[in-house]
């Protein structure tokens, strides 16, 4: 309890007896501080989630990898189902825009690409690219340098298949 608290429920008490009595369930101390703390735990990458270091690869198809019969490491936020999932991790080669799909994927994907320096930070998540099945997003200001975790899982809990995972400079 806080002074200012302590000095209110002096003089309250004083006024109105019983002011300061327990708070009834469902009702917050006025005042009272928000809850704190991330949203989603920075969580370590599992080793057979994370398939590998790509570098500064740009192109179509830097990375093919199945997802079926993966684990389930991250639960993306434009996802529908607790669907297995790849990752890799990727630098950016200079600053500027960078576009990520997943076209030619053999399943319905979900893209999803995070700070690998702090997980719990999404910078941009995809299901579809407009009528299309596959995924695709774009970062318009990358920093040379910067560490991005990418991440691609199938949209229902059993959608797996090929994923392949281009990247170009915008
Ligand atoms: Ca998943
Ligand atoms: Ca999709």
């Amino acid at each position: 309890m806080r002074l200012e608290r302590v000095v209110l429920c002096a003089v309250s008490w004083v006024l109105v007896l019983g002011a300061c009595g327990p708070v009834p369930d469902g009702e917050e101390w006025e005042g009272a501080e928000p809850e704190t703390g991330p949203v989603t735990e920075a969580q370590t990458v599992s080793q057979q989630a994370f398939i590998g270091d790509l570098g500064s690869a740009l192109g179509n198809a830097v990375a093919v990898h199945s997802t079926c019969g993966v684990s389930n490491q991250w639960r993306t936020t434009c996802g529908s189902g607790p669907s297995g999932d790849i990752s890799f991790v990727w630098r950016a080669p200079s600053t500027g825009a960078y576009t990520f799909t997943t076209r030619n994927s053999t399943f319905d994907t979900v893209l999803e690409i995070r700070n690998y320096r702090a997980t719990s930070e999404i910078l941009a998540c995809n299901d579809d690219s407009g009528n299309n099945l596959w995924s695709a997003t774009a970062l318009n200001s990358l920093i040379r340098g910067t560490l991005l975790l990418i991440t691609i899982e199938g949209y229902g809990e059993r959608e797996c298949g090929v994923a392949h995972l281009n990247i170009a400079r915008r």
